[in-house]
């Protein structure tokens, strides 16, 4: 027996990317700390750097097409900051800003509704050399970008989010090294998430002056923490990773606090907080988006100051080694509404990369990835049915494309791209969002 499961009307569909990961256009931008990291030798995978990536910078009005023939309703993509001020400062870059003009007037056009990120991690190299994000001059400069993008789209664009997934610029970035600038070191990281943070925050009533009808909001990566086992070390690991994950970010933009617990483990390493830093980060949003790919398994451990070591589950995983574990979204989304109430929220990024292959026919039959989505589109409408209120739905990612640290060996897209001649191919899991976007439910079997 098939059971349809109905999304609520005017829930939204879209698909999702990054400018530094599909653009291009290297000769109308200034550098950026990953133009730099992507030379590093041994950082990128064999090499690879954005200076192409998918050519989107001169095919977005195919790109465009693509979207309105898959049925999409909605367009989540990032604007480059030196694409716009070279120098993260200064002068704008009026064919940068055309640019963008461009393709909001397209997606508008095709009846697309742009989210517009401000920052998916391509910070200007001559930011990142003041002190890059540890700097908290960067927080103010953060703001004056935002006025400059706000001035110029705001009459078009009404929905904003500031900022993409803040633990792995600052985690990732400044303490792990594995993604730019590679720095490797907790208290820098730990100084770096609050400028970030401070930046949201002072980014906010900026966005929302820019046009009454704005709304804004954050996306922040989170993942459920489960513990290895019913033992009390292994649950208080887990509420360590809970803290390091998520409460951290959650805390302070929802609460205007950071978790006590937390505050107390990194001691002496937590990061300079002025007065009245917390009540700006904690500006009131007017939604919470969501970046879910996998669930966190650990137990207690004795490396590093958060002491915990990962489980690897009997299970699906994906091409990165990420379990596949649909389950996790729906109690991620019940436990935020519960812990947060962030009023909408939108899954601002979910999908998986697998070994795809291009037939002679020029498909791709990629069912894992089909199989992957219709398990999590089924997560996310038991959240709905639990009372969360979660308004629209962008698969990560419209296009294969520049997957950092990995290049573009992982494809995350629902449409393959040719890195050879940029051709554009939807794949059979493209054809099934499709289906489920128009029809606004699925089939569940
Ligand atoms: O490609 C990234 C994206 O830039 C941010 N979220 C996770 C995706 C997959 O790793």
């Amino acid at each position: 027996m098939s059971e349809i499961l109905r999304f609520p009307e005017g829930f939204l569909w879209g698909t999702a990317t990054a400018s530094f990961q599909i653009e291009g256009g290297i000769e109308d931008r200034g550098w950026s700390i990953w133009d730099d990291f992507c030379r590093w030798p041994g950082k990128v995978f064999e090499g690879h750097t954005g200076d192409v990536a998918d050519d989107h910078y001169n095919r977005y009005r195919e790109d465009v097409s693509l979207m309105a023939d898959l049925g999409m309703q909605a367009y989540r993509f990032s604007i480059s900051w030196p694409r716009i001020l070279k120098d993260g400062m200064g002068d704008v870059n009026e064919s940068g800003v055309d640019f963008y003009d461009r393709l909001v007037d397209s997606l508008l056009e095709a009846g697309i509704i742009p989210y517009v990120t401000l920052y998916h991690w391509d910070l200007p190299w001559e930011l990142h050399r003041m002190g890059s994000w540890a700097a908290r001059d960067l927080a103010y400069r953060f703001a004056d970008y935002t006025r400059v993008v706000a001035d110029r789209l705001g009459d078009r664009v009404t929905n904003w989010i500031t900022h993409n997934e803040p633990w792995v610029v600052s985690f990732l970035g400044y303490w792990m090294g594995v993604h730019a600038p590679g720095w490797q070191d907790l208290g820098l990281a730990l100084q770096a998430a609050h400028n970030v943070l401070l930046s949201h925050g002072l980014a906010v009533p900026i966005l929302r002056e820019s046009n009454a009808a704005s709304r804004v909001g954050i996306t922040l990566n989170l993942s459920p923490a489960y513990p290895a086992s019913d033992s009390d070390a292994d649950q208080d690991a887990a509420r360590r990773q809970d803290g390091f994950s998520n409460r951290w970010f959650l805390d302070p933009v929802y609460k205007g606090t950071y978790p006590e617990d937390m505050w107390t483990l990194f001691s002496s390493e937590v990061p300079r907080v002025s007065d009245g830093d917390m009540e700006i980060i904690s500006a009131p949003l007017d939604f919470l988006g969501v970046n879910y790919y996998t669930r966190s398994m650990v137990q207690a451990g004795e490396q590093g100051p958060l002491r915990v070591s990962s489980i690897q589950p009997e299970g699906e995983y994906t091409q990165m080694g990420w379990e596949v574990y649909p389950q996790g979204l729906t109690d991620l989304l019940v436990r935020v509404e519960q812990d947060y109430a962030p009023g909408d929220i939108y899954i601002t990024e979910n999908g998986c990369a697998y070994e795809d292959e291009l037939t002679s026919e020029g498909q791709v039959h990629d069912s894992d990835r089909t199989v992957y989505l219709y398990k999590h589109f089924i997560a996310a409408h038991r959240a709905i049915a639990e009372g969360v209120p979660l308004k629209g739905y962008f698969i990560w990612s419209l296009l294969d494309n520049f997957e950092w640290a990995f290049g573009y060996s992982r494809r995350f897209g629902i449409v393959y791209v040719d890195f050879e001649t940029l051709e554009r191919y939807p794949k059979d899991s493209a054809r099934y969002c499709q289906a489920v976007a128009q029809a606004n439910a699925l089939t569940v079997e």
